[in-house]
């Protein structure tokens, strides 16, 4: 399979308060993205911190981590092909408000610092990500339909 690529998806505390967990990773299975990683976890600031690194300069960061520390989130890695980018098309825009219906974002949210969901946006920071986040490792196994969603 070509163009195979991990990407780290995470269900942010609004989108697991609100009961969206299921739908989220519904729509990634259902499109043919192999899970090799999932978890629950009540993230500490420390984690967000090196998570949002890039971003440590905006203003609205210190209300991201706050957000983001305001209950557990969902961590998952996602295997398939273009897994990054596909991921970042199915999530929308980081303003759900510009974001198409249709995508995650699109359709279950309407504020940027209420976004429910997070998508690698690249393959180099999914490879960080990964191993900030899943410093066990992920879980190797055969996927029995890979020879129905791949030629
Ligand atoms: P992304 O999540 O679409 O990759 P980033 O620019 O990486 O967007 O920003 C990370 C997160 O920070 C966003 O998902 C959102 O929760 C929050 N954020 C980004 N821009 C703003 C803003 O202008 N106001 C409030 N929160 C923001
Ligand atoms: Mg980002």
């Amino acid at each position: 399979m070509s163009n195979t690529e991990r990407t780290y998806i995470m269900v942010k505390p609004d989108g697991v308060q609100r009961g969206l967990v299921g739908e989220i990773i519904q729509r990634f299975e259902r499109r043919g993205f192999k899970m090799i990683a999932l978890k629950m976890v009540w993230p500490t600031t420390e984690l967000l911190e090196k998570h949002y690194a890039d971003l440590k300069n905006r203003p609205f960061f210190p209300n991201l981590i706050k957000y983001m520390a305001s209950g557990p989130v969902v961590a998952i890695v996602l295997e398939g092909r273009d897994a990054v980018a596909t991921g970042r098309v199915m999530l929308g825009e980081t303003d759900p408000l510009k974001s198409a219906p249709g995508t995650i974002r699109g359709d279950l949210c309407l504020q940027v610092g209420r976004n429910i969901c997070h998508g690698s946006d690249s393959v180099q920071n999914a490879e960080k990500e990964i191993a900030l986040w899943f410093p066990e490792g992920i879980v190797k196994y055969t996927l029995a339909t890979e020879n129905w969603i791949f030629e």
